[in-house]
């Protein structure tokens, strides 16, 4: 063998040309901010990363940065950036249609007749709704059995966090584009959160989600099932500040799997599946119900 040769075969392979990039900022011990995505590229080829993935690793870094110190919480005293090579190739999926009801202050109901559509208890989405106003799971999801309210995920002070997940520059695109020809206010917050709940609607066990935010001026959250992501204005309770996520689960999923499928496995969302404004009369179908209008 030449020297070379040697030094050839020595030399880091990679075969996964994706990389997750994540932010986190924090003031003392208080979470300030973070973000996250996933920079892929299309095609295989050498050398890894290529130009135009690390070019986009950099920009991805630097907005994140921005944000952090731009964020309305406050200022952070600590701005952390990952970049981790992702061992798998991301699954690629479309976004859930995303839908806005109309609602006039009947939006609990709503969003608990979604979830009760979705087969989630009345017991489990009290429980869903009590575990979000409260301190638990500030930082991750709360995972919630569908059928009898009660925590699933092994550490509930901190939750389950939905990770390495992103947009394919398509992906985000399209996306954009369908929240654009709906007005929405705020598209990247609805964008990531599209994304996260796309993530958790398409992983093994799920049956529905239910979320607010922790920004007080932001009363806006939504139900997200395996049929769309329907956004709730006001949803969020008067005089909250607790935001947060509640992750409802069939009692007999795999929730090693659901949660590892949360936490780890990579997915890029590739395309939109559009996006609508409905009143919830039109969305139950159901004239004579206690959503006509
Ligand atoms: C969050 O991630 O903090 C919650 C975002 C909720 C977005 C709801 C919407 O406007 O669609």
């Amino acid at each position: 063998m030449s020297e070379d040769d040697s030094v050839t075969d020595t030399a880091p392979r990679h075969t996964v040309d994706a990389f997750s990039v994540r932010m986190r900022a924090s003031a003392g011990d208080d979470h300030v901010s973070g973000a996250e995505t996933i920079v892929a590229r299309d095609t295989a080829g050498e050398p890894s990363p290529s130009a135009a993935v690390s070019k986009e690793i950099a920009s991805a870094a630097e907005s994140m940065v921005q944000r952090a110190l731009q964020h309305p919480r406050g200022d952070p005293d600590d701005v952390t950036v990952t970049v981790e090579r992702l061992s798998s190739l991301p699954r690629r999926i479309d976004a859930l249609p995303v839908v806005t009801l109309d609602v006039d202050g009947e939006t609990r109901r709503v969003a608990r007749e979604l979830l009760s559509r979705a087969g989630v208890t009345d017991d489990a989405l009290t429980r869903g709704f009590d575990t979000i106003r409260s301190d638990t799971a500030k930082r991750g999801a709360a995972l919630v059995d569908a059928a009898d309210g009660s925590r699933l995920d092994p550490t509930p002070t901190k939750g389950v966090r939905v990770t390495h997940i992103g947009t394919s520059s398509a992906g985000r695109d399209a996306l954009d584009a369908a929240l654009a020809a709906q007005d929405v206010a705020s598209p990247e917050t609805v964008r990531e959160a599209v994304v996260l709940s796309t993530t958790v609607a398409r992983a093994p066990g799920t049956r529905a989600e239910l979320c607010w935010s922790d920004d007080p001026d932001y009363d806006t959250g939504y139900v997200a099932t395996s049929d769309a992501y329907y956004r709730l204005p006001a949803l969020k309770p008067d005089g909250v500040t607790d935001g947060g996520r509640a992750i409802f689960v069939d009692s007999d999923a795999p929730v090693d799997e659901t949660i590892e499928h949360l936490e780890n496995q990579p997915v890029l969302i590739d395309g939109a599946s559009g996006a609508e404004k409905l009143s919830p009369a039109t969305l139950f179908g159901d004239r004579r119900g206690p959503f006509w209008t």
